[in-house]
């Protein structure tokens, strides 16, 4: 990978750190998410890793979402994780956790059966950008399109389980916000009894105190088992955790409209994608909190709304036409976000009673949500306040070693470190 970004200026400290990280990421085909603790190919971090990696190394982008494509499956879903064998003890679940007879026709090669948020579209779309001869030349977009196209269907077709144009996520790990406090009312009554023995290799990587609890662990076991006993179908069983997550529909839209771009040069009709865009963005309106005064996720089991603020509620500002923009972005300024002057968007409401700001989902703040929330802000003519989280997260990456997450207004770091997307996001705040 060459040192010099597209822009051909000198690289910063930052560009040189960052790029080191990725490049040891970099496994000949895909980027690690961290190597140790998440030693296979995960699927929302590999779009966001090739939305850095564009700056830098096009190709490498290019070929970063490709290889997540390997494992699709024929129903169209793009799993949360594809694995390399090689590594299977050294994370729990592993492949042989998935591997079931119920599973007709097994996925190409070995993934999960969950997914996660919908942000591919949209990455294919920008890295298509950074070098559109090099995407041209290779055929990039005209490959992609059909498999993002399928993906896209899966979750309308498979996932509508609110029957409200959202797609709803079947495990918290479906949302990439594992332990968010979101998510802990419809956890109370799901079993934490899995038949699986619990290993937990992530805490030879990481503290416990950094990581989701052990109860949390045999919930989340016990709900992927029962998905995997039912052979991962979308039509039975799922009577337990059924959400409507506002990040998770806010990339689909984001994606779909980034379809639309690609269908384009894909040499396809870019109105159906326009279409099903508006139509999400719509329906996402279900999902605002006029209380709140954001968008809050909705529990499809008990038909209710899940009353909490967190920074997954902020992100549908990435959509242009959100009818709620200015309410949501007041929201942000005020005392359950910005309001003390984190150094960057916290991941929970600092103001309710269970706020942890060092543990995991439950307060920190993650990289990628703040750069989503930047690109927000920007979308919204916010530059003085997306500048400032900018500087603070472009800060922040570099002087930790590149963590995973960060305490919100002390910037101490947690979690993994040389961690990809915090990485090639940086990168991508830079360029
Ligand atoms: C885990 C890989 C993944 C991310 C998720 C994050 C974490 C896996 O790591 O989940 O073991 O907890 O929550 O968003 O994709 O980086």
């Amino acid at each position: 990978m060459s040192a010099a970004t597209s822009s051909g200026r000198t690289p910063s400290d930052l560009t040189s750190a960052a790029v080191r990280v990725l490049e040891r990421n970099w496994t000949g085909s895909h980027t690690l998410p961290a190597t140790g603790l998440y030693p296979h190919q995960w699927s929302w971090d590999s779009a966001f890793i090739a939305v850095g990696l564009r700056h830098v190394a096009p190709a490498r982008a290019q070929q970063e979402l490709e290889s997540l494509t390997r494992g699709q499956w024929a129903d169209g879903r793009i799993p949360q994780i594809v694995y390399d064998v090689r590594r299977d003890d050294d994370y729990a679940p592993g492949a042989s956790f998935w591997a079931s007879p119920r599973i007709d026709p097994p996925p190409p090669v070995p993934t999960a059966g969950l997914v996660q948020p919908p942000n591919h579209a949209w990455a294919a779309w920008l890295v298509h950008q950074a070098d559109t001869a090099a995407s041209v030349a290779r055929g990039f977009l005209p490959r992609l399109y059909p498999r993002l196209v399928a993906w896209h269907e899966y979750l309308r077709t498979r996932r509508d389980h609110g029957g409200r144009g959202l797609a709803s996520v079947i495990h918290p790990w479906e949302s990439g916000m594992d332990n968010l406090p979101l998510w802990d009312g419809a956890l109370a009554p799901v079993p934490g009894t899995p038949t699986t023995v619990l290993g937990r290799p992530d805490l030879q990587h990481a503290d416990l105190t950094e990581r989701p609890s052990q109860k949390e662990y045999g919930k989340y076991f016990w709900l992927a088992e029962h998905y995997r006993d039912r052979g991962c179908d979308d039509t039975d069983g799922l009577d337990r955790f059924v959400a409507e997550d506002p990040t998770f529909n806010t990339l689909w839209a984001a994606s779909e409209e980034a379809l639309a771009r690609i269908a384009e040069v894909a040499g396809a009709d870019p109105e159906p994608h326009l279409a099903r865009a508006a139509a999400i963005t719509a329906a996402l309106e279900s999902l605002y909190d006029d209380r709140l005064g954001l968008y809050v996720a909705h529990d499809v089991v008990r038909d209710e709304p899940i009353r909490k603020a967190t920074v997954s509620g902020l992100t549908p500002l990435l959509l242009a036409d959100l009818p709620h923009a200015e309410q949501v972005l007041a929201t942000l300024d005020g005392p359950r976000f910005l309001g003390d002057d984190p150094l960057m968007v916290p991941s929970y409401d600092v103001t309710a009673d269970d706020f942890r700001p060092s543990q995991y989902w439950r307060g920190p703040a993650w990289f990628n949500m703040t750069w989503l929330v930047v690109q927000g802000l920007r979308r919204h003519g916010r530059t003085g306040t997306a500048d400032a989280l900018s500087a603070h997260t472009r800060r922040l990456a570099v002087e930790h070693g590149f963590p995973e997450y960060v305490h919100p207004f002390t910037g101490a770091p947690h979690g993994a470190r040389s961690f990809s997307w915090t990485a090639a996001l940086a990168l991508d705040l830079e360029a």
